[in-house]
């Protein structure tokens, strides 16, 4: 099938893929990757129950993301226990900009009935420490719990502590729902729900796990807009952790994982620096698109009358000029190049072909651009301009998903054809290509 669409020259640059698709729902999404999978069995219950909304043991088996330009998504498989009066909880500390705490302080703002200053020092210089390098900036309290059962979710800006701090209750929604935060103050738009039907992933008890949790598809599911967690472009990490209603007893499902043992206990006299490996994740920037210029053509018809492929690769008005050879049938293109590319994204989410062209003498004409397949050995994504005249314009063959578009050497290829579409002022018309590339989106 055939996939033809406009994209602002903007939303290309700035890399947005129609590949990320995630449905905030508690169900991990195809397009997850995973940055983490439990190594411990839950010390807080394996729950058994099999319900969407209801669970009877808590458990984080694994850690998976999506990040786009604008928005972090993490989905973390697993359980969290509720009853009538259980909430149990999840703490993600983000460390996604410069400066924070790498040792919870006192007076942490007043967020959960002035709970989060549990795990924070009491004056006698303890606090909960996370691992070497990881100084936290912002911090999300998932909870759930309640009959029926709710889904609420708190926020605290813990980098601006010296200021006073931030902090503020998000909203509430239920288990399996869309995760639109309903009755508290959400500025940024987080949305998130819980998935409770996992009966897999780790079993209960106190040892090492194998990594039961890699194929554990349900659990907590969160969009963060990027803006909510300071704007990071670098890498963010992550601490997530499953403790007490009263922030007051730490449990051994920490990602990344503790290695097996015992709940942790008391936040305040927790040191993740003293407990082997990292006590976190790290989520990545997304990956840069790429702008590929053309290295090769070949003029299956025309010649050139002035210019060379260098300048299609600037965006100048200096054009690779092109003129009206020899057609044997008047209904042909005459003007037909065949160009080249490498790109190192050999797996794209989208390419783009892009061409900056006009007609230098005047008459009906139309132009087609087109992507080859090296799978199927075929054009594809067509893209006919139709009138094609003499004012410059930018038009593009949008690939989206990519499938074959890049062979395995990383090369592209793509056609740029002018036909006749009745008269011609000029019995010899050229034509102006000014600006050819590819846009590789990762
Ligand atoms: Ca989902
Ligand atoms: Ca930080
Ligand atoms: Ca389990
Ligand atoms: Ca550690």
């Amino acid at each position: 099938m055939k996939s033809i669409r406009f994209f602002s020259l903007c939303a290309a640059a700035l890399g947005f893929s129609a590949a990320h698709a995630q449905t905030i729902d508690g169900q991990r999404d195809a397009g997850y990757t995973d940055v983490a999978v439990q190594n411990t069995e839950t010390g807080f219950g394996d729950s058994n129950l099999g319900l969407i909304d209801k669970a009877n043991g808590s458990e984080l088996d694994r850690f998976s993301y999506v990040r786009t330009a604008t928005d972090l998504y993490i989905f973390i498989g697993g359980n969290l226990e509720n009853g009538p009066s259980v909430y149990q909880k999840v703490a993600i500390f983000f460390d996604s900009i410069p400066g924070g705490y790498n040792r919870l302080p006192q007076d942490l703002p007043d967020i959960d009935f002035n709970r989060l200053i549990r795990m924070g020092d009491d004056g006698s210089g303890n606090g909960l420490t996370f691992d070497a390098g990881f100084e936290a900036d912002h911090y999300i309290g998932f909870v759930n719990g309640g009959d029926p059962v709710g889904v609420f979710v708190n926020y605290a800006q813990i980098e601006t502590i010296g200021n006073g701090g931030v902090a503020y209750y998000m909203g509430s929604t239920f288990p399996g729902s869309n995760g639109f935060l309903d009755g508290g103050n959400n500025p940024f738009g987080v949305a998130g729900t819980i998935d409770n039907s996992n009966t897999a992933g780790v079993p209960g008890g106190f040892g090492s796990d194998p990594g039961n949790g890699a194929t554990v598809t349900t659990g907590i599911e969160i969009r963060i807009p990027l803006g909510q967690l300071g704007s990071p472009t670098g890498p963010i990490k992550i601490c997530a952790f499953v403790h007490s209603d009263g922030l007051d007893f730490l449990s051994n499902q920490v990602l990344k994982g503790i290695g097996g043992g015992d709940n942790l206990a008391d936040p305040r006299f927790v040191n993740f620096s003293s407990i082997s490996g990292d006590q976190y994740v790290v989520i990545p920037p997304p990956a840069a698109p790429e702008t590929i210029a053309p290295d090769a053509l070949t003029l299956q018809r025309g010649q050139i009358i002035s210019g060379t492929i260098a300048d299609l690769a600037t965006d100048n008005n200096v054009a690779l000029r092109l003129k009206k050879f020899f057609v044997a049938n008047p209904v042909e293109p005459f003007v037909w190049g065949t160009l080249q590319g490498t790109t190192s994204i050999l797996t794209p989410s989208s390419v783009t072909f892009r061409v900056k062209s006009r007609m230098v003498t005047g008459g009906q004409f139309r132009q087609e651009l087109e992507q080859w397949n090296w799978n199927t050995s075929s054009y594809e994504n067509l893209l006919n301009t139709n009138p094609f005249n003499t004012v410059y314009g930018t038009r593009e063959s949008v690939a989206s998903p990519a499938t074959g578009k890049v062979n395995g050497s990383g090369r592209l290829q793509a056609r740029i054809r002018t036909f006749p579409n009745g008269i011609s002022a000029n019995p010899l018309p050229e034509v102006d290509w000014d600006l050819v590339n590819w846009i590789v989106n990762p």
